[in-house]
């Protein structure tokens, strides 16, 4: 991989500005240098927006939406069809920034982009199916339908571990239904959201719409936080911590807009004696230490059942052994790097406090130095024997540190997966149909994703992502998840030569 043909490709310079309006590329705030945790080094840097750079966007993004939510919803479909055209071109060149910006596998780089491409195709078919219903008026001469409008302008705020996909599933959705787009990716990974802007505006240029339709901002919380005050943003959807997305929720919900957070996770697998070990083996290590635990996803907690519980330490301690860790650029190895050196710090202080608490540590984490580690972001995958209501275990740590516990009756189970505070993604391992449908039922997994001898994380764009308490409650991507991006209007529509009331209520002059 050549770092340097991969930035030529995607149009990043050594020196960018984090603001655009389409094509056009400006900003007057600070400067920040954008590291790769792979190796350290400097990538290139990026300016900041500041507040007059902020009402330029906006103006021209309302100015753009004017336009734009007149065009026929597959016309815009039409465009995002491009853009996922261009994003087939660029997938290897994306995919390696992301890899290297973000320090995810090369394999995993490449499957983000696969997931905008994914949601561009949906988008595109979902563009001429914006349902709407239609009712039975109760009154004689009258029909009732509801349909759908344009919010206006959307506000996304990603994070840094999906720097390029968790803006297109919004994007994708929100542009065939007829929004326009203003983007803060997460400061840690500002190159990822030049590139993307850099290939959406050369369509909408070649297209000869308004840049408008899609802006990027680029900054820490205070650029974020212009977005979530201002009345003129009808929709925040932001990706991130729990504590962000409480401060977004009651800054947006003050002034009546809308929100769809995506927030943290603390995913568990349930491991039943009936498990096929291989597959549970697999998706357990996968689920923990993908993406160096990175993902919202992420399996953090495994619930084995008492009967196979020292089975399963033995098979993780030898799984473990085989997790190779080392660039992500390299396909032989598993895990690379955390994003820095405070995530880095985050994951030693949560281990420490969890060997203070008396905890056993079956797989010894660490910080690896030497040659290829000299970034100082990479780390050993750890494994805790711990309890459940443990302050560690409640909380989500953005790191591969993997918590399991036992359990002796699938009722208990359950209740130890949901006994957390977030309610993002949950498992079953097992070949029991009773167990599985329990799981499955009301009575069950709490969380917005429940899943049946897979892993946790992985998730298909077709299904509606997300989850509940205090994961949000927002729904990204699949099934309908549309609906959050536009308005819903009743209509009712009188064709008589009486205006008869409803309820029956008589009102002559
Ligand atoms: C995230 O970590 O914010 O389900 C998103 C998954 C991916 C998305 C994760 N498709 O693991």
């Amino acid at each position: 991989m050549n770092i340097e043909n991969i930035l030529r490709e995607l149009n990043i310079q050594s020196e960018n500005y984090g603001t655009a309006i389409g094509k056009r590329f400006f900003a007057a705030g600070d400067r920040i240098v954008s590291t790769s945790p792979v190796d350290g080094k400097a990538i290139a840097s990026v300016k900041t927006t500041t507040a007059d750079d902020y009402e330029q966007v906006m103006a021209a993004a309302t100015e753009a939406f004017a336009q734009w939510r007149t065009m026929p919803a597959p016309a815009r479909g039409e465009v995002v069809r491009k853009f996922g055209d261009k994003l087939r071109q660029h997938k290897a060149a994306l995919g390696a920034l992301v890899s290297y910006e973000m320090g995810k596998s090369l394999q995993e780089g490449l499957g983000e982009v696969q997931e905008m491409i994914d949601i561009c195709d949906f988008a595109v078919g979902l563009s001429r199916q914006l349902y709407g219903l239609t009712m039975h008026s109760e009154r004689p001469n009258h029909r009732m339908y509801e349909q759908w409008h344009p919010l206006g302008v959307v506000g996304i705020i990603s994070a840094f571990n999906f720097p390029v996909a968790v803006w297109s599933w919004n994007t994708a959705l929100a542009w065939v239904c007829g929004d326009v787009c203003v983007w803060k990716g997460s400061e840690k990974t500002p190159l990822c959201s030049i590139a993307c802007q850099n290939i959406i505006a050369e369509i909408l240029y070649e297209e000869g719409l308004p840049g408008g339709i899609s802006c990027i901002v680029t900054g820490d919380y205070r650029v974020g936080e212009m977005m979530t005050k201002d009345h003129r943003v009808a929709l925040v959807s932001a990706t991130g911590s729990s504590r962000m997305g409480k401060i977004v929720g009651q800054t947006v919900a003050e002034r009546f807009g809308k929100t769809l957070l995506e927030l943290g996770g603390n995913n568990a697998m349930i491991i039943t004696p009936s498990a096929d070990k291989a597959i549970t083996l697999t998706a357990a290590v996968f689920g923990a230490v993908g993406t160096a635990g990175q993902r919202c996803t992420s399996t953090r907690r495994l619930i084995i059942h008492s009967s196979v519980y020292n089975e399963y330490k033995e098979a993780l301690t030898n799984a473990y052994k085989q997790v190779k860790i080392g660039s992500p650029l390299d396909e032989n190895n598993h895990m690379g790097p955390l994003i820095d050196k405070d995530a880095v710090a985050n994951y030693q202080a949560t281990i420490d406090e969890a060997i203070k608490a008396g905890n056993h540590v079956l797989i010894e984490g660490g910080v690896l130095s030497g040659e290829g580690f000299e970034s100082g972001c990479y780390v050993k995958p750890c494994v805790i024997e711990a309890k459940n209501n443990q302050s560690f275990v409640q909380r989500e740590t953005f790191a591969p540190i993997l918590y399991i516990m036992s359990y002796d009756t699938i009722e208990e189970a359950v209740a130890i997966q949901n006994g957390v505070p977030q309610g993002l993604s949950s498992t079953i391992m097992t070949n029991d149909l009773r167990e599985s449908e329990l799981f499955l039922s009301a009575a069950g997994s709490d969380c917005g994703i429940a899943n049946v001898n897979i892993g946790t994380s992985g998730a298909e764009i077709g299904g509606a992502f997300g989850g509940e308490k205090e994961t949000g409650g927002g729904r990204e991507s699949g099934s309908d998840a549309w609906k959050i991006y536009m308005r819903r209007q009743t209509n009712t529509i009188n064709y008589g030569k009486t205006v008869p009331l409803a309820q029956g209520i008589k009102f002559d002059l």
